[in-house]
């Protein structure tokens, strides 16, 4: 007897306002930090311009053109049964500036309309509420995620939202990948604080930022956990049944060699990466190794009268993240670094890599459900998952995907491990379920998709939507509860 999923547990996919909406300038919808990035590919990096240039590509600006197709496509996640779609809103459609005193009342309507849609087909909305970007002129006006006015901001945004989708949205989520924050360009994707200035988004050297910037970019993390907290509470006091996660960067780090150095650079690289951030969500304080760390980064964090309460208010009811690959750590600097999911790690001989240099691993899904089950013991979701591929149209039309749906069947085989195994696991959202723009190349051609998208990485294409193989072995695998991976 094949092994089923537990009874509810939820199947869908995810994507990300800015990567398929387009419309960037429609609806009331102002300039968000997103639209601000030009086209890049795996050789060239992503530019942010300050000024949108006229002669230049913004791949976010019509994307997949979700914004006037989404009827269509929630009947295509309908069709392969989606019990949950994870979906981020626009900021900058419900505030356009982001300090506006009234809301866009399009905007809200638009997502309404969006989630009445998923009511319609049993599907539940999940809702990240800043899916890397924010209203451009708040970067601009006031510096963005450093400058605290922003809390307020965003307090506001959430506030509005929870009320106006009361009765249709259960569960949401504050910050995508938060701790990427963590990262020396985390601030620039993140669109937490961008410059005034044209600046290259090179993530595989070193982002070079100078102390002030990196001081700067801990304050603004530190600001999102006091913002994300104040939704949590602001949601349960709206809604006591809303739900509200935290969603991290999952980056699961194997010491390299036995050597001792190697095992306690790997514990320091996970609580770093991962648990820092995890914990002030989780828990609601900085853990004990957070100050040796700031100390070490010559950074102080500024905290305002009244955080710490807050963030022991705000604890988050569930953790999310999305995992894609893992990597090692080697002190031995004459070891070769690698490029995966946006950080450097060192090759892992046992994993095979994608196209693009992230490491693939299903056993690490496994690993770390069960270490972050352990460590917070409170429901996981893992809201991004999936191989990032080139894939090829043939004659007929159709999309052949094997190495996609290998890719699938071995993560979920891990999940059904993990669930064995004890972990409380209600939820998988793989990421990109429909093609989108990339985050970090800002290109089509890398597809994750189980449905097609007829574009090219020029911004050339019909827009045209095809189910390809892995759209119906999900189907089968969703109707199956999970069973029939074959
Ligand atoms: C995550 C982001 C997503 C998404 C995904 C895949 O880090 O939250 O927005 O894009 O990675 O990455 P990419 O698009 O760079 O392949």
């Amino acid at each position: 007897m094949k092994q089923t999923f537990p009874k509810g547990f939820l199947w869908g996919g995810a994507t990300a306002a800015n990567q398929c909406e387009g419309a960037w300038n429609v609806g009331g919808k102002g300039e968000s930090t997103a639209d601000h990035f030009t086209a890049g590919d795996r050789k060239t990096p992503r530019r942010y311009t300050a000024k949108i240039e006229s002669d230049l590509y913004y791949p976010c600006h019509e994307a997949i053109d979700m914004y006037h197709r989404y009827k269509e496509d929630i009947a295509l996640f309908a069709e392969m049964g989606f019990t949950i779609y994870r979906l981020s809103i626009a900021w900058t459609r419900i505030f356009p500036n982001g300090d506006d005193k009234e809301p866009n009342q399009e905007g809200i309507e638009f997502y309404r309309s969006l989630f009445m849609e998923c009511k319609k087909y049993g599907i539940e909305p999940l809702v990240t509420l800043s899916h890397y970007e924010m209203p451009y002129h708040l970067v601009k006006e006031y510096g963005g995620w450093a400058n605290r006015q922003c809390i307020d901001f965003f307090t506001k945004y959430c506030e509005v939202v929870f009320k106006e989708y009361n009765g249709l949205v259960k569960y949401w989520l504050t910050f995508n990948e938060i701790n990427v924050m963590m990262q020396p360009f985390g601030g620039l994707m993140a669109g937490g604080i961008t410059s005034s200035e044209d600046v290259t988004l090179d993530i595989k050297t070193d982002f070079k930022e100078t102390p002030e910037e990196k001081n700067r970019r801990f304050n603004a993390l530190h600001n999102q956990f006091v913002a994300s907290a104040k939704v949590v509470k602001s949601a349960h006091d709206i809604n006591p049944e809303y739900q509200v996660g935290c969603m991290l960067v999952c980056i699961v780090s194997y010491p390299f060699t036995p050597n001792p150095s190697d095992v306690i650079a790997t514990q320091r690289a996970m609580q770093i990466n991962n648990y820092l951030c995890g914990d002030v969500m989780v828990r609601g304080q900085y853990p004990y190794y957070a100050k040796s760390f700031f100390d070490q980064e010559g950074v102080t964090i500024e905290f305002a009268d009244g955080d710490e309460e807050v963030l022991k208010a705000g604890c988050v009811d569930f953790y999310t993240f999305s995992y894609y690959s893992s990597g090692c750590i080697s002190t031995d600097e004459s070891v070769l670094k690698t490029a995966g999911n946006m950080v450097f790690g060192v090759a892992n001989p046992y994993c095979k890599a994608s196209d693009w240099g992230w490491q693939i691993d299903a056993d690490g899904l496994r690993y770390i459900l069960n270490e972050l089950y352990g460590r917070y013991e409170i429901p996981l979701m893992i809201v991004e998952n999936g191989l990032g591929a080139i894939d090829t149209v043939e004659e007929d039309g159709s999309i052949h995907d094997p190495y996609r749906i290998e890719y699938l069947r071995q993560h979920i085989k891990a999940m059904r491990e993990a669930i064995e195994d004890g972990v409380d696991l209600i939820a998988y959202t793989p990421w990109g379920c429909i093609d989108l723009i990339s985050n970090s190349t800002g290109e089509m051609h890398k597809r994750y998709g189980m449905i097609y998208v007829d574009k090219d990485n020029d911004g050339n294409g019909t827009l045209k939507r095809t189910r390809k193989d892995s759209f119906y072995w999900y189907k089968k695998c969703i109707m199956s509860n999970g069973a029939d991976l074959d």
